[in-house]
């Protein structure tokens, strides 16, 4: 075991349809770049509800499920999968609380969004959160 971080962690993001409908995919990866992440994979895609509902099936019980998956599969994402120090951790927190009306401002979600579905961006909350997610992602 080691509490030494990984320079070179890869985590996945996912800028979803609202944000990508305003233009901020390149201020979205700009941040991850200019904090010397790199960008190792990039799709865009509109999802299917069915691949949609895989991708956030870890909510499937949850009320808003339905709303969820509607708005995520509502336009265009653009996925990446980011490499760097710390990645997980350190992309978590440079998004930001997941209402981003309590976002800080500096966070990517406290700088350009102010909904709770519609908060600009996904990024998994752990290594195996960006396994399964980046498969589902990529498939
Ligand atoms: P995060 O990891 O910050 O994206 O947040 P969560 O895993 O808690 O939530 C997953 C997604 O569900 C987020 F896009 C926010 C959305 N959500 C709702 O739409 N309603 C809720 O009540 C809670 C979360």
């Amino acid at each position: 075991m080691s509490s030494q971080p990984d320079p070179n962690e890869k985590t996945l993001i996912v800028v979803k349809p609202g944000a990508v409908a305003r233009g901020f995919v390149g201020e979205i990866l700009g941040r991850f770049e200019k904090r010397g992440m790199k960008i190792l994979q990039i799709k865009s895609q509109t999802m299917t509800k069915a691949k949609a509902e895989e991708f956030y099936s870890v909510h499937k019980e949850r009320p808003f499920f339905g709303e969820l998956v509607a708005s995520f599969s509502g336009g265009m994402t653009v996925g990446a999968i980011v490499q760097g120090m710390d990645a997980v951790a350190t992309v978590r927190r440079m998004v930001g609380a997941t209402k981003s009306w309590e976002a800080s401002p500096g966070t990517i979600r406290g700088d350009l969004a102010i909904g709770l579905t519609d908060n600009a961006i996904h990024a998994s909350d752990s290594k195996e959160s960006f396994e399964r997610e980046s498969k589902a992602y990529f498939s």
